[in-house]
């Protein structure tokens, strides 16, 4: 790549950003990618959801709703070089989930990856008195216990959360080629779909794009001079990071919105990669 490009301050900037290579994303408005095997889950209006969620990631459209007890796999090929893995997705907890307890209490989303356990905790809608083991981490939080659809009344009331900014889906340690990822709610307490069930929109999967750089400048050597560019959209870069100074983009191509055409591009020194 070409050493003009380079600038101390985009590099310094980088190690914040949530910048990666994207692998897999949908807005599950229209189709299932042909990655996701859905079991009994289906594309479905988001109701009272649309609009929650911060600019240039919000639930619009359509999103796909599983009911509890049934697993969503995801499976990707053929993916670059890489360390870590991260999941974004909006998640809808929809009617009468009922947290921690047994039946009709015990409603846990359970995310594996290669089969290891990297999140379970239960949610809770149903009544103030119940016990959600989730602790959201800051930003993810976007409505809680409010009427937003499908089933109604006291019992069903519905939440919604930002997983872009969990923490616990961001940086895992991953080196594949494959990965496969299942989401599901599990537990002694899973109902049927009018009692409650869950969704997710906005589903983006990204690779850390950390493929070591070769001796790209042909000077006979690897090392800081052979520069790698990287092209991050608003969507990937965490808004909420009080640790990135650059903040989050602005309508950098002038056409009156801010959405993942407004690119922001990085330049990295070898230096910054973490090289298997
Ligand atoms: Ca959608
Ligand atoms: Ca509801
Ligand atoms: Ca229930
Ligand atoms: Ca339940």
């Amino acid at each position: 790549m070409s050493r003009i490009l380079f600038c101390p301050l985009f590099a310094g900037l980088l190690s914040f950003a949530h910048a990666g290579t994207v692998v897999l994303s949908s807005n599950l408005d229209s189709s299932i990618p042909v990655q996701i095997a859905p079991g009994a889950a289906a594309l479905t209006g988001v109701q009272g959801y649309g609009g929650l969620g911060p600019a240039g990631n919000q639930f619009d459209g359509q999103f796909l709703r599983s009911p509890t007890g049934n697993v969503v796999t995801i499976s990707l090929q053929n993916l670059p070089a890489h360390s870590t893995i991260g999941i974004d997705f909006l998640f809808a907890a929809i009617d009468s989930l009922d947290g921690t307890g047994t039946f009709p209490e015990g409603d846990f989303l359970r995310v594996t990856l290669d089969g290891a356990q990297v999140f379970r905790e239960s949610f809770a809608n149903a009544d103030p008195g119940q016990v959600q083991s989730y602790v959201p981490a800051p930003g993810v939080l976007l409505a809680r216990r409010v009427d937003l659809g499908f089933s109604q009344g006291y019992y069903y009331y519905d939440s919604a959360y930002n997983m872009a900014l969990e923490p616990r889906f961001h940086n895992l340690a991953h080196t594949s080629s494959t990965a496969t990822i299942t989401m599901e709610i599990e537990g002694p307490g899973i109902q049927p779909l009018d009692d409650e069930s869950w969704a997710m929109d906005n589903l983006r999967i990204a690779v850390d794009g950390a493929s070591c750089p070769g001796d790209l400048n042909s000077d006979g050597v690897v090392d800081d001079s052979d520069f790698v560019i990287f092209v991050a959209s608003y969507n990937i870069l965490d808004c909420t990071d009080p640790t990135m100074p650059v903040g989050c983009p602005g309508d950098l191509n002038a056409d009156s919105v801010v959405d993942d055409s407004d690119f922001v591009i990085f330049v990295r020194a070898y230096n910054d990669l973490v090289c298997p």
